[in-house]
């Protein structure tokens, strides 16, 4: 007799977007709505500044430090692998992680300064492919008018417009291209449905799979 049992697992939900299309707002309220409907969730977000190599992320993104495109690319990558078993733990206990920004981020934002994309994408490969891509579609410009951007080394007009084509590269069957410029309450009902569909599959047994998949 063939074993069909199933395991029911949390979902990885990843939130990506140019710089303040909305993912860290969008991100707290679905954990908020999954939580009151009795859905075991938690909001992850890379960088996870928390942490050693973290520290470094932020020393560099606030300018405090300088590092070679490369190195910082890596350090970025590490930040994830370090966390990589307590996501399998989370998500084999039935927690679903929503993730605001990952491996895409990663991918698109160092390629967007000449960096080769096949060497940016080689130190994600292993990593736990998410079982949804929620992309917060904004141009650069609309972006930019929200409250302004701060003093983080990437948030530039310029360099938004680069990162914005370096994600078109990424976009694959998993994703769902949502109007960021809807109102917030637009978006976040949109990103409820994707999620729920995504945690039901997930309960219902769907293989946890790697990157890139
Ligand atoms: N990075 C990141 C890499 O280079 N490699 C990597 O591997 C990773 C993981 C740090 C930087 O690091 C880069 C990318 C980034 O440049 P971060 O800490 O996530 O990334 O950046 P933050 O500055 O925290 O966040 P963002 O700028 O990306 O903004 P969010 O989270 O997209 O947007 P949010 O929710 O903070 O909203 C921004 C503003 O817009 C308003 C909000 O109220 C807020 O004022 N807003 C809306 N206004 C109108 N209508 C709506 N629908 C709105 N939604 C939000
Ligand atoms: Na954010």
């Amino acid at each position: 007799i063939e074993d069909r049992r199933v395991e029911p697992r949390g979902a990885l939900v990843v939130l990506e977007g140019l710089d303040r299309s909305g993912k860290s707002s969008q991100s707290s309220r679905l954990v908020s709505y999954l939580e009151g409907s009795g859905i075991s969730a938690e909001l992850w977000r890379f960088p996870d500044r928390t942490t050693n190599v973290g520290q470094m992320i932020s020393s560099y993104l606030t300018n405090m430090s300088q590092l070679d495109d490369h190195t910082i690319h890596l350090l970025f990558s590490a930040n994830r692998w370090e966390k990589r078993s307590l996501m399998e733990t989370k998500l084999k206990a039935g927690t679903t992680l929503i993730v605001d920004r990952y491996s895409y981020s990663g991918v698109a934002f160092s390629s967007s300064k000449g960096l080769d994309i096949e060497w940016c994408k080689a130190p994600e490969v292993g990593l736990f492919a998410p079982d949804a891509v929620i992309f917060l579609d904004i141009s650069p410009e609309k972006a930019a008018e929200r409250g302004g951007y701060g003093g983080e080394r990437y948030e530039k007009l310029e360099f938004q417009r680069k990162v914005a084509e370096s994600y078109k590269a990424l976009h694959d069957a998993s994703w769902k291209i949502v109007d960021a410029c809807q109102s917030m309450e637009d978006v976040e009902k949109q990103l409820q449905d994707i999620v729920l569909d995504s945690v039901m599959e997930c309960q219902k047994g769907k293989p946890l799979s790697h990157l890139w998949s």
